[in-house]
């Protein structure tokens, strides 16, 4: 079903379906990016935005870690705001902060003002991924799309925020706009997935990078039915499912019953403990980023840790607890790439 057969049998994807694999899987969030002196090099005095809807800048900074480490998964590049651009809704992603909305989220007509997102309004990605998947070949290639909360954050409180507070004050006090707003991204989500999916990704994965900021009880009451129903519009094309966020061993549990295959688990939570959280789904992790900075061996003992205690899992999927820090010294990451795939299963 999915529309690379032949990647079938790649190590990641029978990772991610708890199949024996030759190797441990290894890629690493945000493995394109600032960390590399060639992604920096083609950047130079081209915005972000514009970056992500130039489809040949888009091979170029998505193959870039794929070629200088051979890792076993490229991920698109992209970002998570994307599609909310691509339907008309005013935002900049800006140098050394992020994401910024010039007219945040608050009411109900805020809400229905923002259109839904059809393959029209993104040709450039399609053209991106399937010249990804052409230059790829044997190298799965992950589509991703922003959970529904994660999301509502940037819309509702025009940027990077570390509370979420007017965000949740919506979930708390306004749950017919909030219904709505988690309905919309939700939508807009699973769509920027299919369109991904269509062209040629082998996988995909919904980071809810601030969903740790949830009670279990405000999760699963608020947040997780529309995750799920991004999940499964997922599912319906037949590909792996891998569902990340950060601060949630409290909610490893509800991530999986939300529709995933693979569990993301950040670098605070140790793997073995994750395992039997997720019951019978492949997890994925959870090097701690900064392990980097330490001495190769320190780095490598650590991330033996992380492989053995991968073992007890259905399926491990090696990956940092969350993104390549751009200081990162990319001859260490090759380094790791290597300890990862060499290690005796
Ligand atoms: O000019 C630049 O280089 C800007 C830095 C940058 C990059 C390289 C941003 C701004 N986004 C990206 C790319 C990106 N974003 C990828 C690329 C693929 C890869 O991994 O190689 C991905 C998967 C994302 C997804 C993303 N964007 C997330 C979820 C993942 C995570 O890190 O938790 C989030 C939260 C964003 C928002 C965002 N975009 C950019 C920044 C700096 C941020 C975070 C801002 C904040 O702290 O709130």
């Amino acid at each position: 079903m999915t529309a690379r057969p032949d990647l079938h049998d790649s190590a990641f994807l029978r990772a991610t379906r708890g199949e024996p694999v030759p190797h441990t899987p290894v890629w690493f969030m945000r493995q394109a990016g600032r960390s590399l002196p060639e992604y920096l090099k083609v950047r130079e005095g081209v915005g972000m935005l514009e970056s992500c809807m130039n489809p040949e800048l888009v091979v170029e900074i998505t193959m870039q870690p794929v070629r200088r480490y051979g890792v076993d998964a490229a991920i698109f590049f992209s970002d998570i705001v994307l599609p909310l651009k691509a339907v008309g809704v005013d935002l900049d992603i800006k140098p050394g902060v992020g994401p910024v909305v010039a007219e945040p989220v608050r009411t109900l007509a805020d809400v229905e003002a923002i259109p839904d997102l059809t393959p029209d309004d993104v040709p450039f990605i399609t053209e991106a991924v399937r010249g990804l998947v052409g230059e790829l070949g044997a190298t799965p290639l992950i589509g991703f799309a922003g959970a529904p909360f994660t999301v509502a954050s940037y819309l509702v409180e025009g940027g990077p925020s570390k509370e979420h507070a007017r965000t949740k004050a919506m979930m708390f006090g306004a749950p017919d706009v909030w219904d709505a707003l988690m309905r919309k991204i939700s939508g807009i989500s699973a769509a920027y997935l299919e369109v991904q999916v269509a062209a040629g990704a082998s996988a995909v994965q919904l980071f809810d990078s601030w969903a740790g900021a949830l009670t279990p009880r405000d999760y699963e009451t608020h947040v997780m039915p529309h995750s799920a129903r991004v999940l499964e519009r997922a599912g319906a094309l037949g590909v792996p499912r891998i569902h990340f966020g950060v601060g949630t061993s409290n909610l490893l549990t509800l991530m999986g019953e939300a529709g995933a295959d693979v569990v993301g688990v950040d670098w605070r939570t140790p793997l073995a403990s994750a395992v039997p959280l997720v019951g019978d789904r492949a997890v994925q992790g959870n090097l701690d980023p900064t392990l980097v900075f330490a001495p190769t061996d320190v780095m490598t003992a650590r991330a033996g840790e992380v492989i053995e205690a991968g073992r007890a899992a259905k399926g491990h999927v090696f990956n940092l607890g969350h993104g390549v820090i751009p200081s990162t010294d990319p001859d260490q990451l090759k380094r790791l790439t290597e300890f990862v795939q060499t290690y005796p299963l």
